[in-house]
């Protein structure tokens, strides 16, 4: 069938909308209508050529929502109508890491995906004779996509798409962090550095869990509105506080936070952000993507006296169980997705959705088919 899709041809250059032939769903598959998707920091990583995995030609887009529409031979869990959202974590519950009860890290198709293939080992986008390369899985900025059935989350029906696509990353990636990786505790300290589309989700993700000071930094100042209406209770901006970071918030907190996130990608800040935990328990979540080759360092010492270094993917969440419910919180009021979504554009429009998130003027973008 013809579908319509941005593609990202080369690094660096804007996505262009195309008619692109999509093959149906083989074994184990589902074609899935794409309703709506979000614009994540990845995919822009992806397009910038700094993401040392990332292959071109290929459809990006990782965080979508839609409806099934055909489904592939052996698949028994989804049917045509079924309303979906794309896993780029997939959940088989059979391969060594699923059963491990450990980590949400499904290994079972993560050589394919890794190199834009389907399972079998081929694409299912082509643009005349060339093959298109898929995108972490999901390639999600096609009106029509083909993804493996262990990669779909089936949810609600009345689910807003143009809403429930953000589930698909930076709600789960958030909530998630504080639920699965921190497991953070009713009364807890709290401090979550970088107040964007990932920050504001732990900070609501603490709230929900009933966190006590929930401290928000970033050095732009304009966050700080949102990030209380989410349950920040604290603000710091770095640019305003007089010597160390890490000594003020470790007097603010009264020895040290029981959990910190980090939601830059900054090396420096992942540091700040372990050495600010308390002594003896505090923990620091990594959730933010550093460029590639940088690494992190610490005293050792920091490790020996009790404070522990953890990263998180995915918010820990295994997505064909967790997604739903966390579909359902939003449906029944319990998390805040609409005040996240601050920009809604066409396919069309696509590019202008990277504009507003390199200017630092969204939250989170959502394209609607
Ligand atoms: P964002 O750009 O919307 O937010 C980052 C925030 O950090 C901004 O508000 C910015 O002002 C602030 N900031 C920048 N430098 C700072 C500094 N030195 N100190 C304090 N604040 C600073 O980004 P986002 O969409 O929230 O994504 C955050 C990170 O999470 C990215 O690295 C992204 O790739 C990553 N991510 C990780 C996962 C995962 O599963 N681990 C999933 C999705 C995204
Ligand atoms: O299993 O090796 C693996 C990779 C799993 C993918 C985890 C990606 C999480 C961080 C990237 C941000 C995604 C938007
Ligand atoms: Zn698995």
């Amino acid at each position: 069938m013809d579908v319509r899709a941005a593609v990202a041809h080369q690094a660096g250059q804007p996505l262009t909308i195309e008619t692109l032939t999509l093959d149906g769903p083989r074994d184990g598959e589902v074609l899935v209508e794409i309703k709506a998707t979000g614009v994540c920091h990845t995919d822009a990583y992806t397009l910038s050529g700094k993401d040392p995995e990332g292959l071109f030609p290929a459809v990006l887009g990782h965080e979508g929502a839609g409806v099934v529409v055909d489904v592939g031979a052996g698949v028994t869990s989804l049917k045509p109508g079924d309303h979906v959202i794309p896993l780029y974590v997939p959940e088989c519950r059979a391969c060594e890491y699923c059963l491990s009860g450990k980590t949400n890290l499904c290994q079972s198709i993560r050589s394919t995906q890794g190199r834009g293939l389907m399972p079998d080992g081929s694409s299912r986008f082509r643009l005349g004779e060339d093959s298109i390369y898929h995108y972490m899985g999901t390639s999600t900025f096609a009106n029509y996509t083909v993804v493996p059935e262990i990669a779909l989350a089936k949810i609600r029906e009345d689910a807003p798409f143009d809403k429930v696509c953000y589930v698909g990353c930076g709600v789960t990636t958030g909530i998630g962090a504080v639920i699965n990786t921190a497991k953070v505790e009713p009364g807890a300290n709290v401090i979550v550095f970088g107040l964007g589309g990932i920050g504001l989700n732990v900070i609501q993700g603490c709230r929900l869990v009933g966190a006590d000071m929930i401290i928000g930094v970033d050095i732009n100042p304009g966050k700080k509105a949102l990030a209380e209406k989410f349950g920040m209770t604290h603000f710091v901006n770095p640019k305003e506080v007089e010597g160390d970071l890490v000594p003020y918030l470790v007097e603010l907190t009264k020895g040290g936070a029981d959990y910190t996130f980090e939601c830059i990608g900054s090396v420096q800040v992942m540091r700040q952000a372990l050495e600010c935990c308390h002594k003896g328990w505090g923990e620091s979540i990594i959730i933010g993507v550093a460029a590639s080759g940088q690494e992190i360092a610490t005293r050792p010492f920091q490790l020996v006296t009790g404070r522990v270094w953890k990263g998180s993917a995915f918010g820990g969440a295994k997505g064909r169980t967790d997604v739903p419910k966390i579909v359902d919180w939003y449906m029944n009021g319990k998390i805040n997705i609409d005040d996240l979504i601050t920009h809604t554009f066409p396919l069309d429009q696509i590019n202008d959705a990277f504009e507003v998130m390199h200017e630092g003027t969204s939250i989170r973008s959502v394209i609607t088919f």
